[in-house]
């Protein structure tokens, strides 16, 4: 009922981007509302939810240190589009920042997605100007070879005035996504169930290389056991008292009849213990069944 009522709601989801120090995690707890200074470095990544207009926003808000930049990739299949942040007073650094942009916008997965450029920092004394910026970072150049439909916005994430544009331009990279929602929602998804099975493929082979791994260990120390004088009958009884992972079936079995034994030995009859009804007794019975839980299944599956 509710999304008859809001036919344009969306679920968007962004990444925002840009080398360490650009004021990625300020720029999103200014958009929060909250204080965006006292921001600490983020290792690895934070995922943001929030309400923007009609819209339902995932923000994910990643790490930019070299270290981490590697990361990024995981996170390009599920965004609907980029916000790219730029410390616009770093002016040392713009060659880094351009390698870093050309390398997001060339990435297949978001070659063709809306970018929001934040040339950050506008409040610092030096701060590049907008024409400038463009020039250091060959943009146009680059998005129009990369097909992707870019804004520049100059903001500052710490004062009010630069918080406004910030605002201004997520609202036009919302917009900008609703417009090709279908298209851009499309390939997401595609993107995205291909990547997990992708994911899913890596695991199990990871898992796969580890059990031979483990496997060709083994043999080995089997076979410097054999050389040693053990014979495999002892490495094969050692074994069974080691493991573990027993099924909890045997061990239940075998504990019941040790209980059954050390009963017949003291004189006791098996079934001796349910008749008893001392008051101690019951108490000892009600503990039990309150805490008891019930035995694994050891049935293997068919
Ligand atoms: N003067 C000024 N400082 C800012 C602005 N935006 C962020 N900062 C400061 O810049 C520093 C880095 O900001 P963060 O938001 O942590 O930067 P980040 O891009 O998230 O950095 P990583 O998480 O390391 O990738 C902090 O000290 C912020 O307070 C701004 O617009 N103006
Ligand atoms: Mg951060």
């Amino acid at each position: 009922m509710a999304e008859a009522k809001l036919p344009n709601k969306r679920k968007v989801t962004l990444a925002i981007l840009g080398l360490d120090n650009a004021g990625k995690t300020a720029t999103v707890r200014s958009i929060q509302g909250e204080n965006p200074e006292d921001v600490s470095p983020t290792v690895g990544f934070s995922a943001v939810d929030l309400k923007q207009g009609q819209y339902d926003v995932s923000i994910f808000d990643l790490g930019g240190t070299e270290r981490i930049r590697d990361i990024w990739k995981h996170y390009f299949s599920e965004s609907h589009g980029v916000m790219f942040v730029v410390d616009s007073s770093d002016v040392q650094r713009m060659k880094e920042t351009k390698e870093t942009l050309a390398q997001v916008l060339r990435h297949p997965r978001i070659t063709g997605k809306p970018i929001l450029l934040l040339a950050n920092k506008q409040d610092r004394e030096g701060a590049l100007q907008e024409t400038a910026i463009l020039d250091h970072l060959s943009l146009e150049k680059l998005v129009n070879q990369n097909k992707c439909c870019c804004k520049i916005v100059p903001c500052s994430a710490v004062k009010a005035v630069g918080k406004k544009a910030i605002k201004g331009g997520l609202s036009w990279l919302l917009k900008t996504v609703a417009k090709d929602y279908d298209i851009i929602d499309k390939r997401v998804q595609e993107d995205t169930s291909e990547q997990r099975k992708q994911e899913e493929k890596d695991r199990r082979e990871r898992a796969e290389r580890v059990r031979r791994v483990r496997e060709e260990r083994e043999k080995r120390e089997r076979e410097e056991a054999e050389r040693d004088g053990k014979t495999v009958e002892q490495d094969q009884e050692e074994s069974s008292v080691a493991n573990p992972f027993q099924p909890i079936g045997n061990l239940i079995s075998e504990m019941e009849k040790k209980k059954k034994e050390s009963k017949r030995q003291s004189g006791e009859r098996p079934d001796q213990a349910s008749a008893d009804h001392s008051p101690k007794r019951k108490r000892k019975m009600r503990l039990w069944r309150k805490n008891r839980v019930a035995p694994l299944n050891t049935r293997q599956p068919r």
